[in-house]
């Protein structure tokens, strides 16, 4: 990455992010709610899913795959249970969307489930869930995106990098968060190593002819990533595909056809959120919980918690401003026009 130059209130680069939404033919709605999701990941250093994912949600826009203007259909299934039909938008404003009954369903019930089809969904997955954890519940979501990953034992790839995201609360700390691909690698850090002309750690994908590879181009020429963890993540990525796609009635990963959509990038499949009142069962000690269980985990050694590095960039965003860089900054201008 080039060096960064520009140090920008959240706020600012928020409204900006906002425009280019907006630009390119998303609702005022829409675009609150992806250029907040965009600007948080800049903010947090989840570079990912900063702002090098504009350009991708511009082509996509233009390319007329995904309706940036989608009413979110929310219906109330069952005591703990909330569909939502994203009418072919995006995911976060259909989450945004059923948020209140979800949280309400979740108090009452010590349970509720959101799941979400006909949705797109490009972006880091756990401003879906610290939310819920900043309010006292336990959250988790899963998504499944775009055929990338060969199952474990097979040949050719059918999985997509499917991430997990997990928040709890944590008494007299951030909440305890973390959130990764079930992929070795996420796609969106296979294309920066290829940007940056790096090589990538080996076990993380293969080439065309499925050989193993450490090179990103010919991972992305024609060549699959691999789930981490040998089975154990291909078992995970599964679950994945499962819970985002065939529960919810969304699209597996390999199920969408966006050859006709020159330009689209983002995943046309579905997502769900589980979210658990802890009160339900251990009253207000969950969170005291937790803390313990950090404290031992530091006392045999442990020198950071997922989610750290980001609360620490997080801080430094706040005293600084967020990061972007020269080239970014270049791209953010031209795609706001
Ligand atoms: P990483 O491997 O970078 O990190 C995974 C988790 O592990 C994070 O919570 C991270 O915390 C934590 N972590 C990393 N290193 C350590 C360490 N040394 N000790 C303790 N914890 C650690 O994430 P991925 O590359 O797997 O995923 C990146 C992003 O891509 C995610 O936000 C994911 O949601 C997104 N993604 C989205 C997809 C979609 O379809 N929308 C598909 C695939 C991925 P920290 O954040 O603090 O670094
Ligand atoms: O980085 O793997 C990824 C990804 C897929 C969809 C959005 N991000």
């Amino acid at each position: 990455m080039s060096a960064p130059v520009h140090h920008l209130p959240f706020a600012d680069l928020e409204v900006l992010l906002q425009q280019i939404f907006e630009r390119h033919g998303t609702s005022a709605e829409v675009a609150r709610s992806l250029a907040y999701n965009c600007a948080s990941a800049q903010r947090d250093g989840a570079h990912s899913h900063g702002v090098f994912r504009m350009p991708a949600y511009v082509s996509t826009l233009n390319s007329g795959w995904v309706d940036g203007k989608a009413q979110p259909q929310v219906e109330d299934v069952a005591s703990g249970y909330v569909r939502v039909d994203a009418q072919g938008g995006f995911a976060q404003p259909a989450l945004a969307a059923a948020r209140e009954l979800l949280v309400s369903k979740a108090r009452s019930a010590g349970i509720a489930v959101l799941a979400i089809h006909n949705s797109h969904h490009f972006a880091a997955l756990w401003p879906d869930v610290e939310p819920f954890a900043e309010e006292g519940l336990v959250a988790l979501s899963v998504v499944n995106s775009m055929t990338c990953v060969v199952p474990h034992g097979a040949q050719q790839p059918l999985f997509g990098t499917n991430p997990i995201a997990f928040a709890a609360p944590c008494a007299g700390n951030d909440p305890i968060v973390f959130d990764m691909a079930t992929s070795a690698i996420a796609h969106g850090d296979v294309q920066i190593a290829a940007r940056k002309g790096e090589l990538l750690p080996e076990g993380m994908g293969v080439d065309s002819a499925g050989e193993p590879t450490c090179d990103p181009k010919a991972i992305l020429a024609g060549g699959a990533l691999l789930p981490f963890g040998g089975h154990k993540g291909s078992a995970l990525s599964m679950m994945v595909e499962l819970l985002a796609a065939a529960l919810t009635g969304g699209n597996f990963s390999f199920e969408f056809d966006w050859s006709q959509h020159p330009g689209a990038k983002t995943p046309w499949t579905g997502q769900l959120i589980i979210v658990i009142d802890p009160a339900k069962s251990v009253g207000n000690r969950f969170a005291e919980r937790s803390r313990e269980l950090v404290r031992q985990m530091q006392a045999v050694g442990l020198q950071r918690m997922p989610g750290e590095r980001r609360f620490r960039e997080r801080e430094l965003s706040a005293r600084e401003g967020v990061m972007v860089t020269a080239e970014e900054w270049a791209g953010l201008q031209a795609l706001a026009g």
